[in-house]
């Protein structure tokens, strides 16, 4: 097991244009207030916090071609993709705090610019793979996966905000796990594409164990390269992580994530990811929102090598009693 990236550096995203509820926005605050960077202190790399960033939105954003505040999101991912690809050319392993699920297009565009062979693993109850035409909601936050592929390119209109970016991942280099809310256009990307995916049903067949072992397989199998985590919190049962914007039933448990995360941190690959759909607003209760926050913190720690045996880093031998 080899390391990447002998530090981690960590940029809050407060950002909630991509989607229309109240409260995202607050994420990077709540996830730094249960204790994240005191638990990544523990791990045995240098953590750096490079702060929040400050997004500017313009004042007049109309909805264009069904799809809402395409100027502030286009931009605030602008602004995103710079810091995660100054961040990951620094040689640290980002960790990207959000805000929506549309953040992914500046934090995997800004990792794809140091990492241009970089595969994508996109753990998510939903695909969030719509196109503005296929969107039944006009949110962008369920299109981020529709802006990076490249076999989409002819799909996607010239929306403002985006003459920044254009298309960089192919539909082989991306795998999603946690599937359960699928839209009909949505499906028939994933199936003319052949994207590779393990939903709820097929963890439920296979186990998280050949699940992972498959994922990695498919992004890895012919050749090591650099991979970024882009996880949702919903992906989760809504019982473990409740304070999240769409929950969906029948979710990841927690050993299931957990899982997950430390088979990605095993491989020595991960080179950034995202933690976002953390919504405190969305809790019914204090408690309801804390555990959503204590959850992300643990998928995080865990992504970057916290173990479930410990962290064996500090202690040598046992202390003699003499
Ligand atoms: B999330 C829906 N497919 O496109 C859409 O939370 C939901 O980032 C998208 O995964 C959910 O609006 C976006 C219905
Ligand atoms: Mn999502
Ligand atoms: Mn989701
Ligand atoms: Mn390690």
């Amino acid at each position: 097991q080899q390391s990447r990236a002998q530090s981690v550096a960590v940029i809050g995203a407060p950002f909630s244009k991509g989607q229309k509820r109240r409260g995202v926005e607050h994420g990077p605050k709540f996830i730094r207030d249960a204790g994240l960077l005191e638990r990544l202190s523990n791990l045995d790399c240098p953590v750096h916090d490079l702060g929040d960033l400050t997004f500017h939105h313009p004042e007049k954003d109309d909805t264009c071609m069904q799809v809402h505040f395409p100027r502030t999101v286009g931009r605030a991912n602008k602004l995103l993709a710079g810091a995660v690809s100054s961040a990951v050319g620094a040689g640290h392993t980002c960790v990207m705090l959000g805000g929506d699920h549309s953040l992914a297009i500046g934090s995997v565009e800004g990792h794809s610019r140091q990492c241009p062979d970089l595969g994508l693993i996109w753990v998510d109850a939903h695909t969030d793979v719509n196109t503005p035409a296929t969107s039944p909601s006009g949110n962008l936050h369920g299109q981020s996966v529709a802006f990076m592929l490249k076999e989409l390119q002819d799909k996607m209109p010239d929306l403002p905000g985006f003459s920044w970016m254009k298309p960089f991942l192919s539909s082989r280099d991306l795998v999603y796990i946690g599937l359960r809310d699928v839209d009909p256009g949505e499906y028939y990307i994933l199936k003319t594409l052949g994207i590779q995916y393990f939903s709820m049903r097929d963890i439920d067949r296979l186990g998280i164990q050949r699940v992972m072992e498959e994922t990695l397989d498919h992004l890895l199998a012919r050749s090591q390269r650099p991979l970024h985590l882009s996880f949702d919190i919903d992906a989760f049962d809504p019982s473990l992580a409740p304070a999240t914007g769409t929950p969906v039933n029948g979710g990841l448990t927690y050993r299931e994530g957990i899982y997950i995360t430390e088979e990605i941190h095993n491989t020595g690959l991960l080179s950034a990811m995202d933690l976002v759909e953390v919504n405190p607003l969305q809790g019914a209760s204090r408690a309801a929102m804390e555990a959503t926050a204590a959850l992300a913190v643990d998928v995080i720690a865990s992504s970057l090598g916290q173990s479930r045996v410990g962290s064996h880093v500090r202690v040598d031998e046992i202390p003699s009693s003499k």
